[in-house]
């Protein structure tokens, strides 16, 4: 069994079986693609405006060789847009972004509600019913605000929205919901005419059972996802920080977060792996992980401590973002791609 451990950015597309592949690349790389496959490029911290394929992230990076997160898909897409959505898709998948100015809203919760109710009813409208994974980011996400903190009613407001789908807890994508400095609230998601399959951590209370202290309705995601292709599967892992059971662990130690962290996440890869029966050995298998640093002056420490762990295999980009628990300072989230071929 051959587990890939090429990097993703030099794969050839011609010869992937992906629908699409996600790559982190210089932002001058981006012209060597056909911009008729670029799905997205995702820029943390700065953007070309002038490029609507790409979007804008108000997250700072903290390596000092700035990294573009790239889409690029196998067949030619086209765009369109629905209300505030705007999106990228092919026969296969569709990409979707909603940005909203919050001040447009009463309050945080509506504006939560507003994306959310908009994205799940353009999807259930066309062939593209399953979201697979979800990113959300907003302004002071551990902020207080009408006594609650903020990150609550942004719960709040999605839970509401998932709510009306039947049973919708098996619907629920891998997600992630980290917390800028300043700037619009902004989710982008993938959706795909067949459902993937949700992966929940052995070590870990699914997030929609977690108990009401963290918010009044529960966070809507599933800890990961996988998505199967005629001929490879993909592998999404929500935003993973140090929780276990659903209570926040080394309150004040950065580098045991961190391997909480990769506990978690090998939890994960395990279970894809002996349950699922995926070619993926460890976490130096995955493809490539975004880390939300909450204070900067831990980034070098990080990156040399998670270097040691992860190889030279998987891509990374590190940005500062605020995590949504005040205890939380670190959060990492992955992706990898999972060939089929023995
Ligand atoms: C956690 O496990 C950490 O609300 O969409 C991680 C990923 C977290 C996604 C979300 C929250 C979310 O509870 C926080």
């Amino acid at each position: 069994m051959s587990v890939s451990h090429i990097k993703p950015a030099t794969k050839s597309l011609k010869n992937s079986n992906a629908p699409f592949h996600i790559v982190l690349c210089k932002p001058e790389l981006i012209s060597n693609y056909h911009s008729d496959q670029v799905i997205s490029a995702i820029n943390y911290g700065s953007a070309d405006a002038a490029d609507p394929n790409s979007l804008a992230i108000e997250l700072e990076q903290l390596s000092p060789d700035s990294l573009c997160e790239l889409w690029i898909a196998r067949d030619k897409l086209t765009s369109g847009r629905e209300g505030d959505i705007k999106f990228r898709k092919n026969n296969e998948l569709l990409f979707g972004k909603i940005s909203l100015d919050e001040n447009s809203f009463d309050n945080l919760e509506d504006c939560s509600n507003y994306a959310y109710s908009s994205i799940l009813n353009f999807i259930h409208k066309k062939e593209f019913p399953n979201i697979i994974r979800m990113w959300n980011y907003f302004p002071k996400i551990t902020k207080n605000e009408n006594t609650i903190e903020r990150y609550q009613s942004f719960c709040i407001g999605r839970y509401n929205g998932f709510k009306h789908i039947a049973e919708f807890e098996r619907q629920l994508p891998a997600a992630t919901a980290i917390g800028t400095q300043k700037g619009r609230f902004t989710v982008y998601f993938l959706a795909t005419t067949k459902a993937g399959v949700q992966v929940e951590n052995p070590r870990q209370i699914s997030a929609y059972h977690y108990p009401e202290q963290y918010s009044p309705k529960s966070p809507s995601f599933a800890r990961a996802t996988l998505k199967h292709w005629p001929s490879t599967t993909q592998f999404f892992i929500s935003g993973t920080a140090s929780i276990v059971g659903h209570e926040t662990l080394h309150e004040e130690n950065v580098l045991i977060q961190l391997e909480e962290i990769l506990k978690n996440i090998e939890a994960l890869v395990e279970t894809v792996r002996d349950t699922h029966q995926q070619p993926i050995r460890d976490i130096t298998g995955l493809s490539l992980m975004k880390v939300y640093i909450r204070h900067p002056e831990h980034f070098t420490m990080i990156k040399e401590a998670l270097s040691q762990r992860i190889g030279k295999n998987v891509s990374v980009i590190y940005l500062q973002g605020d995590i949504c628990r005040a205890n939380l300072l670190l959060e990492i989230e992955a992706y990898a791609e999972l060939g089929t071929e023995n």
